[in-house]
């Protein structure tokens, strides 16, 4: 494969899936981004080269599910790398399913062993431990509830209430009782989704300091007496998360702390609505809520994105 061509641009990948959520790790071929903050770096990235994202993530490449991971030297003394995650229509502040997806293609590249490795995200470094079953358990960066019990009135579906959490993105958490969450249902469940996205923006409710909710999640019964809670996740853009949701499930243990409902380092099973699994647990830090998550990616491929200067389509689908 001659990829040196002077008319293509070459941006190396390893892709992996985190309980069934595609995570796309960018090692090479992004422009360089200089050495402010990670939340000045992702500024850059944003005004300045956004079409990489939308390579990356958007059709012809890619479906509008992957979340790309674009990895940079540590920021932290001691931490083993950085990273910025985007998706098909911008940048997350964190992503639980992404860390775990980081981690394993960093040991699938041979750059790590088991054992604990720190990696730096915009918002704050989190702890992360492979283990040698292959599993990752991600310390996340604090969540916790900003608002309880917020009402909302949601045209074409009536009053809904639900709670604002922070856990490294802004989530409205919904309990929709008994309901089952199922695949079958995932076309309601996302029209339902984004009817409350939509309810709270024109309503401008938001998280902390202004901060737009991009993320819904919506709670059901569990499939059975080994999980507690099964969930759907409306991301950012119209995709839900295959995955129970790093930042999500880390939202939701937020919240079960502040109900008093779950003690510290008791197990919380999510599943999400493809019956794929995390394992949540909390500790308490002085005022801190400190969530961890454990999960499982596996590697599912490898290769070059190539980018044609003549290719009307280079840059994605828009
Ligand atoms: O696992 O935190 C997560 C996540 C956010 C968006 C998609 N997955």
């Amino acid at each position: 494969m001659n990829t040196q061509s002077a008319s293509y641009a070459v941006i190396d990948y390893v892709d992996s899936h985190t309980a069934g959520e595609p995570t796309r790790v960018i090692t090479s071929g992004f422009p360089a981004l200089g050495d402010a903050p990670l939340p000045d770096r992702v500024n850059l990235l944003r005004t300045q080269h956004d079409q990489y994202r939308r390579a990356v993530c958007t059709e012809p490449r890619a479906a509008e599910i992957v979340v790309g991971a674009l990895l940079l030297p540590p920021t932290t003394p001691g931490s083993v790398a950085s990273v910025v995650f985007f998706n098909n229509v911008g940048y997350l502040g964190m992503c639980g399913h992404g860390a775990i997806g980081v981690i394993s293609t960093l040991q699938f590249l041979g750059r790590i062993a088991p054992g604990t490795h720190a990696l730096d995200t915009p918002v704050g470094t989190v702890t992360c431990t492979l283990l040698d079953s292959g599993e990752v358990e991600i310390e996340n960066v604090p969540a916790y509830r900003h608002r309880a019990t917020v009402r909302l009135e949601v045209p074409g579906y009536g009053p809904v209430v639900g709670d604002i959490a922070w856990g490294g993105n802004w989530f409205f958490l919904v309990d929709v009782g008994g309901q089952d969450i199922n695949r079958a249902r995932i076309p309601e469940l996302t029209r339902f989704a984004q009817a409350i996205r939509t309810s709270l923006n024109t309503n401008r409710v938001t998280g902390a300091d202004g901060a737009e909710i991009d993320h819904i999640e919506l709670f059901g019964a569990p499939s059975g007496a080994d999980t507690n809670s099964r969930n759907f996740v409306l991301c950012p853009g119209a995709e839900y998360d295959r995955s129970p949701c790093g930042t999500g499930t880390s939202a939701k243990l937020a919240c079960l702390a502040a109900d008093g409902t779950l003690a510290p380092d008791q197990p919380w099973v999510q599943e999400s609505v493809i019956g794929s699994r995390f394992v949540g647990r909390y500790q308490r830090r002085g005022d801190a809520i400190i969530p961890t998550i454990r999960g499982r990616a596996f590697i599912c491929g490898a290769g070059k994105l190539l980018i044609d200067a003549n290719d009307p389509f280079a840059w994605g689908i828009r």
